[in-house]
């Protein structure tokens, strides 16, 4: 089936805010008493926030009221803001900007398919909102990466039909969601934790146009 669509998910495919995820669960680790490794952080990669908060809280054996999980998401969340709210267009990873355009131009529709609720904010200090022809994110789904909901209703939006969609991803839940939902599977980080992806690059460097243009059949 030749593929029309591309669903670029967003931390740690479009740019780095998995680095500010991490340094902003670290922080609240900290406070609660434990440490939070980097190892550690790839199983809140492509999660939601609460399902990160109740990951983290089982690494360091906390339990907490629902008022405390709330006020700590919400306390969570301001510090990693004020890392995003510092980023520009420079914090976009290499060769995305140009591959999006090198797609549009050949009429191949572009979507995000994001777990973060702070997805359109990040999109806008990137200045690369209006690339988009349909953004999902974690405002509009009910389940979370692994369900492949959020690459589903990008692929609706679209009105693609799933096989006809290639799904960029950064996260072992994303992969399993993308290869739930029926669609090709790029994953971009290391071999050991992507494996289930049909093809995985270490950087979003070796995400070539000229790769894209022959999956795409060009
Ligand atoms: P927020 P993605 C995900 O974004 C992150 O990978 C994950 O670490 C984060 O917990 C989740 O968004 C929720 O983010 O707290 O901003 O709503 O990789 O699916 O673009
Ligand atoms: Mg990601």
């Amino acid at each position: 089936m030749p593929k029309k669509a591309v669903i670029f998910d967003l931390d740690g495919v479009i740019v780095d805010t998995a680095k500010y995820h991490y340094l902003a669960w670290k922080k609240l680790a900290n406070q609660l008493g434990f440490d939070f490794t980097p190892d550690q952080n790839e199983r809140l990669k492509g999660v939601s926030r609460v399902k990160s908060l109740e990951i983290l809280l089982e690494i360091g054996g906390v339990s907490l009221s629902e008022s405390e999980k709330e006020r700590y998401m919400i306390e969570k969340n301001e510090n990693y803001l004020s890392y995003i709210t510092k980023m520009d267009e420079n914090d976009i990873l290499p060769n995305i900007k140009s591959l999006i355009q090198h797609l549009k131009k050949q009429g191949v529709l572009i979507a995000l398919g994001s777990a973060s609720k702070n997805a359109k904010q990040i999109l806008d200090t990137l200045k690369i909102t209006f690339y988009f022809d349909a953004v999902v994110d974690g405002n509009e789904v009910s389940a979370a990466k692994p369900d492949p909901e959020v690459f589903l209703l990008a692929a609706k939006l679209l009105k693609r039909n799933p096989d006809e969609c290639i799904v960029v991803e950064d996260a072992a839940a994303g992969i399993e969601a993308a290869n739930t939902a029926k669609m090709l599977s790029i994953g971009i980080g290391k071999k050991e934790i992507l494996n289930e992806a049909a093809f995985v690059l270490e950087s979003t460097s070796l995400l070539t146009n000229e790769f894209m243009d022959k999956l795409i059949g060009n």
